[in-house]
């Protein structure tokens, strides 16, 4: 088939910076003329060496949310047209066809000595041809979690992926999308790539799109359309073997045929999980239909934020309280956060990544075959998961929030295990946070639990923990959508005192600063350096707070502040987290002068 590229003439549009984990906006503003093209064109441009675009094969999928049709069109147009771009600079402007398979056979047949005659337009083809995109490897229906790209991308070994998700932000016409680009280890780019996209964003001023017409992505199959190839695959079928792999599904099966009334309740949040958990959980572990609600992907996640902490997937708490539920789990929009609770038991993110790694060997076929070599967490993520690397003589990391801050760990097999206090667990077995996985990580853990004591609950698990290690109480509060110029400033408030040093033993209630600083993170693998990470405040008795604003917004500013406190002293360790936390949070608010600067008294969300 010919296929004709048209160069199009666009302009750059301000603001398309990739923030915490790719671009992040409003619908109407991906809708705006080229917006959409410029950043998928930008992100073809800055696939990294050695090959770039040329002839890559990408993953291409997304949350099931609103505009994810449309982008995928505009993903296939650029990729088949964005070969003749980088081919010919020179020859910007000029539309012609390439893919001519006759020009191509021409060309081969002159370098072979044949006496073909051979014109300008042959070699444009065969230019054209060594150097656009080659594969796109598609959900069905664009569907794929975040984490169930991650495992195709490397195990296709494909050149990247494309991922069409805002996460946890809203959908539908009136609220978020999203792009980001991960690389060929399966993670998300790293800012030498994102710096890139955004650099070529702010000077583009062509686009190269192939005239094809729509694919149709609801039916598994492949298609070749010029030199591109199209592959709609299935989207749950890859990744449940990946988790079979790594999890021992019958020992699930039969810790729930054997514990008959141990009930568990998956929470999809109508967004991309559903399919996949319908598939563990039903067709796999054999539970009822009845253990998975919202599972179901809805362009607008059914009107609801896709959150899943206790105030977003509140429907799902009231009826692990309500119904006396032993097993509540939900995951967030694109699959690759997660929540664990119990009855009266929420499992904080810090402690869970701490749980998972303190059973990983015990409990988990993937780690007792692989080994654990080390544990990581994001600086504000609670110290929970540092006192089990300690315990067991492993190597641990704390680096900036961002889930590409782990990728370069985990390839030089250096990190095991890691998360984030922003409700993210994972392993090395994909470069992504994943949700569904720890979710089974925790079932593990119950089962194995239960085989030593019979009726132990997530509750157990959690006083068993804080037994070996204390209680790192922590909690997040966040102000969305405030101002930005009045977070800036309170942010550059702090740094000022950081400079100044003014900080630095002032007593605050009974809380004297021992550190303040702006966290920065050289990464002991590449020795890049990150810098203006979030500003820490550790007291004198290890007790900390953390200001940073978030980067995964769409509008204003979100402040988020993180304080952590340890204990370990048994009498507290069931305490109530807010109780326990007040003394602290109220210093934290007198020190940033959060109020004075937002305008805010109270938290969005606290988690
Ligand atoms: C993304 C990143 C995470 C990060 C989280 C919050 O998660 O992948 O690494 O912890 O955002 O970032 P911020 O505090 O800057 O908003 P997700 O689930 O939104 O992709």
């Amino acid at each position: 088939m010919s296929v004709s590229i048209k160069t199009v003439p666009t302009k750059p549009y301000d603001g398309q910076k990739p923030g915490t984990s790719g671009l992040r906006k409003r619908v109407k503003i991906f809708q705006q003329e080229n917006y959409t093209e410029n950043f998928i064109q930008a992100t073809l441009e800055a696939i990294p060496e050695p090959g770039g675009a040329k002839g890559a094969t990408l993953v291409i999928g997304g949350d099931g949310r609103f505009y994810i049709p449309e982008a995928l069109q505009i993903i296939t147009k650029l990729s088949a047209g964005a070969g003749e771009f980088y081919a010919s600079p020179e020859h910007r402007g000029q539309l012609y066809t390439v893919f001519d398979v006759m020009s191509v056979y021409k060309l081969l047949a002159y370098a072979k000595g044949l006496s073909l005659r051979i014109c300008q337009h042959d070699i444009f083809a065969l230019e054209a041809m060594a150097c656009r995109v080659s594969k796109l490897i598609v959900g069905q229906n664009g569907i794929l979690s975040t984490p169930a790209a991650s495992n195709l991308i490397r195990k296709y070994k494909a050149t990247g992926g494309i991922l069409l998700t805002a996460s946890h932000n809203p959908g539908g016409p009136d609220n978020d999308f999203g792009i980001k680009y991960n690389v060929a280890n399966g993670g998300p780019a790293p800012e030498s790539v994102t710096n890139k996209i955004y650099e070529i964003t702010k000077t583009i001023k062509e686009l190269h799109i192939a005239d094809i017409p729509e694919v149709d992505f609801t039916k598994i199959g492949s298609t070749t359309i010029g030199g591109l190839t199209v592959d709609v695959i299935n989207s749950t079928d890859d990744y449940v073997e990946l988790m079979k792999d790594i999890f021992d599904f019958d020992l699930l099966r039969n810790f729930f045929k054997s514990n008959a009334n141990y009930r568990m309740l998956f929470d999809g949040m109508n967004g991309v999980t559903g399919p996949y958990g319908y598939h563990i959980f039903v067709k796999e572990l054999g539970l009822p239909e009845s253990s998975v609600m919202n599972f179901k992907p809805l362009p607008d996640f059914g009107g609801g934020h896709p959150d899943p902490n206790l105030t977003y997937a509140h429907d799902l708490v009231e009826r692990v309280e309500k119904e006396g539920i032993d097993f509540g789990a939900a995951s967030d929009g694109d699959g690759d956060r997660n929540m664990i609770i119990g009855k009266g038991a929420f499992v904080t993110p810090s402690d869970s990544v701490a749980i998972i790694a303190h059973y990983a060997k015990a409990a988990i076929p993937y780690f007792q075959k692989n080994g654990v070599h080390g544990l990581a967490r994001s600086m504000p993520t609670s110290q929970a998961v540092d006192l089990v690397a300690k315990k067991q003589g492993l190597e641990y990391f704390e680096v900036p929030t961002g889930w590409k801050f782990f990728g370069n760990l985990m390839d030089a097999g250096r990190c095991s295990v890691c998360g984030e206090e922003s409700f993210g667990t994972g392993s090395d077995h994909i470069r992504e946070k994943d949700g569904l996985w720890a979710i089974l990580a925790w079932l593990s853990i119950i089962a194995y639990v239960n085989k030593e004591k019979l009726g132990s609950s997530v509750h157990d698990v959690l006083q068993l923990h804080y037994k070996v290690y204390g209680r790192n109480f922590f909690s997040r509060y966040d102000y969305e959508e405030v101002e930005s110029k009045g977070a800036e400033e309170m942010v550059d408030r702090l740094r000022s005192q950081i400079q100044s040093g003014e900080l630095k033993g002032k007593k605050f209630g009974d809380f004297t600063v021992a550190l303040i600083d702006d966290f920065e993170y050289k990464d002991p693998i590449d020795n890049s350096v990150s810098k203006n990470q979030g500003i820490r405040i550790v007291f004198e008795d290890g007790s900390r707070i953390v200001i940073r604003l978030s980067g995964t917004g769409s509008q204003g500013a979100t402040v988020r502040l993180y304080v952590e406190k340890y204990s370990n002293n048994t009498a507290e360790y069931d305490a109530d987290t807010q109780k326990a936390l007040k003394p602290l949070i109220d210093q934290a608010l007198i020190i940033s002068q959060l109020k004075e600067y937002t305008g805010r008294d109270k938290p969005t969300v606290i988690t």
